[in-house]
């Protein structure tokens, strides 16, 4: 049946027949602009200037009715476009992301716009785009395009009251926190998170100097088109089998001809923290600048992207908050990004309910409403709001960390012990054999496949202690219950005979043995924080420096910001290792100048040793809520 639009029905009509269609017409219509009769939204589409012209494309979404409505919008590098038409339907509630229900649902006007040169942005993409300066001699940058977006809206959007907030998370994240920058008047709020904040310490592209390979496909997707196409054929495998194969990473990213992509080019020119790094680290230059807008920062206690951002950008900016009312850290028990979706479990854990929506209604949006909304009541934000894991609870606290540092050593026999060594000259040994390297999630390693990458930071770690080249120490069971609260801190004291070596420091929760209920959680090892560490940087991160083989070196590293209650009957552990294969590249173990540039004949085996004597003992610094008094009810023999 011919539908008609009421118009050309009406002109039909009046010309008195009805005029037959050619045959061959073509019926691909130009442009096609669906009815939505039914919708109980507004979505409109435009092109917002920027200060050099580049026009920025916009997509502004809200409920039919909506007068006075404060703005939330997120800068983002995946499609504006797609984003606010996840289903084709006619309720707001559908077209956007879940997250955004509660928001539109009471009066927010919700803002999606793809950032220069993405999707239908004009411009070019500069992937994490520096700031204006001696890395952009540009006249714009993240911080300039809010600033120029947030003014337009205020001023070409009839329906708000001229009351904006910045949220989105990992690279939205990042844009939101860029806005912070140089702030718009209008900005009165906002919530990062997950933000990328620096790509070499913690967040996406390295850890501590170890390369992330496994973002090497984040790379095609984000750069080899302008949409999200990824036209790299690599398919779904065994990542493992393919990144060994290719001999080194180097040969991995010739293979596939990615050198010839320049956002991945310019990271393989700079694998040291050189001033291209410095210059970008966002909690540095957050620091640097006062705190003027409100802001709650979020992470996920297994964030396996950006773990990194959220508490270094909390650790600058607290000094400045003192009144302790203007900055917040929310950790909850999640993956990347996990706090826009359903937060009730994550690989085997089952949490108290849903803790994503727990937090967007119950935290954010009162934040933001007595931010944003006119005469909306004040909330008394948390200064520290986290998920205590173990205990099922959220918690308020007034500062990160709530811990008091304890040292746990690894001891004699695979032991851990809160009492330092006594041994003159002890150390426990393993081969470290680049042609087997340790894998992080059983093989085959699928990264490409969302279930995988999504929960492996809660994957069981019994597949890496069986192995003879993990070290694994392990406590006697609990007879308290232990919480730690903050940043454990990795100080590895380890040698190797090679000149360069990487070290994995991985804290665990081990779960009794026996478990008829819930059989998945039975024996499971679950990382509470793990991390890397590359030993060319022992001597600073922009200085690598080759080993000196069979001295042991301290590596001193932060594992990831945690609440987590270890129940008594469970058992700590420490494994340590060094390779962590496919995510991260192998470390030759020999040193090169570049690692982007070593040959499959440089990686060699090498004998590492992991000392625990006086001079060199190694521990686990561990902010433990009641401090030492609560570490030896739970550890002590
Ligand atoms: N972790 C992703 C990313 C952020 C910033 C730079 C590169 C990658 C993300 O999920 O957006």
């Amino acid at each position: 049946m011919i539908k008609y639009t009421a118009t050309t029905l009406a002109l039909v009509l009046a010309a008195g027949a009805f005029a037959q269609t050619p045959t061959m017409a073509p019926d691909i219509a130009a442009p096609f602009n669906a009815v939505t009769p039914a919708a109980d939204y507004i979505r409109r589409e435009v092109m917002v200037p920027m200060r050099d012209g580049v026009k920025l494309y916009t997509v502004i979404v809200m409920k039919k009715g909506t007068a006075n409505g404060p703005i939330l919008l997120t800068r983002t590098v995946y499609n504006a476009g797609k984003t606010t038409a996840r289903n084709p339907s006619q309720r707001i509630t559908e077209i956007l992301p879940i997250s955004d229900a509660e928001l539109v649902s009471d009066g927010y006007i919700r803002v999606y716009q793809d950032v220069r040169g993405r999707n239908q942005s004009e411009g070019d993409y500069v992937i994490t785009r520096p700031l204006k300066g001696p890395l952009n001699r540009s006249a714009t940058d993240h911080s300039t395009d809010a600033w120029d977006t947030i003014d337009w809206l205020v001023k070409n959007v009839p329906e708000t009251n001229g009351r904006v907030a910045v949220t989105g998370s990992s690279y939205p994240g990042f844009t939101a926190l860029m806005a912070l920058i140089d702030p718009h008047p209008a900005l009165k709020a906002a919530v990062p998170m997950s933000p990328m904040v620096d790509g070499w310490i913690g967040d996406d592209w390295f850890h501590n100097g170890a390369f992330r390979q496994t973002m090497l496909d984040y790379f095609t997707g984000q750069t080899a088109t302008k949409n999200d196409e990824d036209p790299v054929a690599m398919g779904q495998r065994d990542y493992y089998a393919e990144f060994l194969s290719a001999g080194s990473v180097g040969g991995y990213i010739a293979s596939y001809g990615l050198d010839a992509l320049p956002g991945g080019k310019k990271l393989m020119e700079h694998p040291a923290y050189d001033s291209w790094w410095q210059g970008q680290a966002l909690d540095k230059i957050l620091g640097a600048r006062p705190l003027t807008v409100p802001t709650m920062l979020v992470v996920g206690q297994w964030d396996q992207e950006d773990s990194y951002g959220a508490p270094a950008v909390y650790r600058a900016l607290e000094p400045k908050d003192t009144g302790n009312k203007m900055l917040s850290l929310v950790i909850g028990p999640r993956r990347h990004s996990g706090v826009n979706y359903d937060g009730s479990s994550l690989g085997p854990l089952r949490f108290n309910g849903d803790t994503g929506l727990q937090f967007r209604r119950d935290v954010m949006k009162p934040f933001l409403d007595s931010h944003l909304k006119t005469g909306a009541p004040a909330f008394d934000a948390p200064p520290v709001f986290t998920y205590a894991v173990g205990a099922d609870q959220w918690q308020r606290h007034e500062r990160f960390p709530a811990g008091e540092t304890v040292n746990l050593y690894l001891d004699d026999r695979f032991s851990l012990s809160l009492a330092a060594p006594a041994a003159k000259a002890a150390h426990d040994d393993y081969v470290s054999d680049p042609a087997h390297p340790v894998p992080f999630v059983p093989v085959p390693v699928d990264v490409r496949n969302r279930a995988v990458w999504s929960s492996w930071l809660v994957s069981d770690q019994r597949h890496a202690s069986v192995r003879p080249d993990v070290v694994t120490y392990v406590s006697q069971p609990l007879k308290a219950p232990l919480q730690i609260h903050g940043q454990p801190q990795a100080n590895l004291f380890a040698s190797t005979s090679g000149t360069d070596s990487d070290w994995v420091v991985k804290l665990i929760d081990v779960f009794p043995e026996e478990n008829s209920a819930r059989p998945e959680l039975a024996g499971l090892q679950l990382g509470i924080g793990m991390e890397i560490f590359r030993g060319r940087y022992v001597k600073g991160f922009d200085t690598p420096s080759a080993l000196t083989p069979g001295k042991a070196e301290r590596y001193r590293f932060l594992l990831p910001g945690v609440n987590h209650v270890i129940p008594a009957g469970h058992r700590l552990m420490v494994q340590v290792q060094s390779s962590w294969f496919p995510l991260y590249d192998r470390n030759p173990q020999t040193f090169v100048p570049n690692i982007f540039t070593a040959q499959p004949g440089d990686y060699q085996k090498a004998a590492q040793g992991v000392w625990r004597d006086t001079l060199r003992p190694s521990h686990i610094a561990i902010p433990i809520v009641g401090g030492a008094a609560a570490a030896r009810a739970a550890l002590a023999n």
